[in-house]
């Protein structure tokens, strides 16, 4: 089984393009296991609802969430599709981070973070996990730190994701601390 590929194409069809899977997803971002499972064979990848589960808890970053009963499947944050995750508003930590590629530095310093294609912001509670996220693009990177506690007492709204990122809408350029 190629975990590797079989969580690019979740990832893929969970957050952003159902249809690459022929998924539906509802409100709430759940996709029927059945569908996934149907979906990966009609693109050669079949695997059982067992291995299915091993991908969703072999994730390094726990990408996906399996519903209790077993028979849907989300992706717990990283949407670009329109869902509901149902979280609730969170007290964040003083400090998040977000890590990114130096590229982007007059455009962040100018706009702040913005969530681009994605539903939020992304922000990471320690450094090493924003480093990684950073290394995901080429080039040299910069760890920013996010004044999320001062952020959030002007009534921004933070969410932690079940997998542990702290979503949220924007971070302005006043709330953002360079190196
Ligand atoms: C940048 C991964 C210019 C931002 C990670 C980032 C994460 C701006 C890029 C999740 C900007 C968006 C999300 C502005 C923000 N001007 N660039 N004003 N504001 N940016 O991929 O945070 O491995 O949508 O710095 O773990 O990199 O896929 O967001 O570089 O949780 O599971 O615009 O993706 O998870 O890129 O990553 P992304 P991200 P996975």
């Amino acid at each position: 089984m190629d975990h590797v590929r079989i969580s690019k194409l979740l990832a893929l069809a969970l957050r952003h393009e159902p249809t690459a899977l022929g998924l539906s997803l509802d409100a709430r971002g759940w996709a029927s296991v059945d569908d996934v499972l149907r979906g990966l064979g009609d693109r050669g990848l079949t695997i059982s609802e067992e291995e299915l589960e091993q991908v969703v808890a072999a994730s390094d970053k726990q990408r996906f969430a399996l519903s209790a009963d077993g028979a849907r499947i989300r992706a717990n944050q990283g949407h670009s599709v329109r869902v509901d995750l149902g979280l609730s508003p969170a007290v964040p930590p003083e400090v998040l981070f977000h890590g990114t590629t130096t590229r982007f530095g007059d455009s962040i310093r100018e706009g702040g973070l913005v969530a681009g294609a994605r539903t939020h912001v992304h922000l990471s509670a320690d450094e090493a996990t924003a480093r990684t996220v950073a290394l995901r693009r080429r080039g040299p990177h910069v760890i920013l730190r996010v004044r999320a506690g001062d952020l959030h007492r002007t009534g921004a709204l933070f969410y932690q994701s079940e997998n542990g990122v702290w979503l949220t809408d924007a971070v302005p350029p006043t709330h953002l601390v360079w190196p």
